[in-house]
């Protein structure tokens, strides 16, 4: 059978392919290929027969758990349930969603609604400190799931992985497509399959009300105690996925990273907020109100922008994943506040 070898020179991004199993070798005689389309199955030096073939360069997989020791993993995970049940972990370790649940270990980011301004790119760590830092990875995942990787030979050391994150996905749960963040995690992504069998897609594109997802460019099963490492193309080129569909039974997923060590990171919190004096300033309007409305005073419907339209707790959620400046506008640009908003914790006498 024939087999293309490919070489891609970085500064010409010319495409020379060789026939059979002759690799490039200087004063070869090559062939120039200008076909347009080869260029998009081009991936590490190599040209592949089809993106699929592309996307499973990428991925290895490997039945590390055996019945018995995926039992245990999900025991653990039950313990970690519970613990968060009980409100005993930091609030950044836990992220609940209808069908989905994750816990941030070792470190936790802003992705998705949380991020101040959206899209790949701007995830950014949680501090390493403070009340915003997440919990430390728990001794079970490094005795359990990090050690045996690391023997296996999947990841380089013990030291490595310094994240774990465990998402717990009810029946019809999903995780919409996305690139795990290219300026905090390394390659590969590590992830450990627990509690029914799944799949993980690639390339599919999410619409919402209802939820429809497109056919995916290439279906993974993902069978209970299977590790799944992703890198080249598989972890930076397209998307991934977990669709509803492919979430029958409750399912489970211990993924283990390398944050970079100078990976964005958010700055702690330098005062709490409740009590940075500075920032009354902006709650003038609401604290105006409030005076007036204690005089009997008419006038406590204040200028514009007490009102944000948002429940004040939600105002001071938004506050610690947000700039000044989204309050500012927020306040700049929004009707009047309902006189009850005086009771706002944040009004400093
Ligand atoms: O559930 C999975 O297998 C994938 C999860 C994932 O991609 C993520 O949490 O970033």
């Amino acid at each position: 059978m024939e087999r293309r070898w490919a070489w891609k020179d970085r500064e010409n991004i010319q495409v020379l392919t060789f026939l059979n199993d002759e690799s490039p070798v200087e004063n070869d005689v090559c062939l120039l290929d200008d076909d347009e389309d080869d260029d998009e199955l081009l991936d590490g030096g190599v040209l592949y027969e089809s993106e699929e073939d592309k996307i499973r360069a990428g991925i290895v997989q490997k039945r590390l758990f055996s019945d018995r020791l995926c039992e245990q993993l999900e025991e653990q995970i039950e313990m970690v349930e519970e613990k968060a049940n009980r409100g005993e972990y930091k609030k950044n370790t836990v992220d609940r969603s209808p069908l989905r649940v994750k816990y941030f270990f070792g470190e936790g980011y802003t992705y998705g609604d949380q991020l101040e301004r959206k899209g790949p790119g701007m995830e950014r760590l949680y501090p390493k400190t403070g009340p915003d830092a997440v919990d430390p990875i728990p001794e079970w995942i490094k005795k359990l799931v990090i050690a045996p990787c690391f023997r296996a030979g999947l990841i380089p050391s013990m030291e490595w992985a310094n994240s774990a994150v465990i998402n717990d996905y009810l029946p019809g749960g999903c995780i919409v497509s996305h690139v795990d963040p290219i300026q905090l995690f390394d390659r590969p992504i590590v992830s450990i399959n627990l509690l029914s069998d799944s799949a993980l897609c690639f390339g599919c594109k999410f619409r919402f009300k209802p939820i429809r997802v497109s056919p995916p460019v290439l279906r993974l099963p993902m069978k209970r105690g299977a590790v799944t490492l992703l890198s080249n193309y598989a972890a930076d080129g397209i998307t991934h996925c977990v669709r509803p569909e492919d979430v029958i039974h409750r399912r489970q997923v211990i993924i283990i990273r390398r944050v970079f060590p100078d990976a964005p990171r958010l700055p702690p919190p330098a005062v709490e907020p409740w009590n940075d004096l500075t920032r009354t300033v902006r709650l003038t309007p609401i604290y105006k109100s409030a005076i007036d409305e204690r005089r009997g005073g008419t006038a406590s419907r204040v200028s514009k922008g007490a009102n944000s339209g948002r429940t004040l707790t939600g105002q001071y959620r938004k506050r610690q994943h947000s700039g000044d400046s989204e309050v500012a506008s927020a306040e700049e640009s929004s009707p009047p506040t309902p006189l009850t908003r005086k009771k706002h914790p944040r009004i400093v006498f």
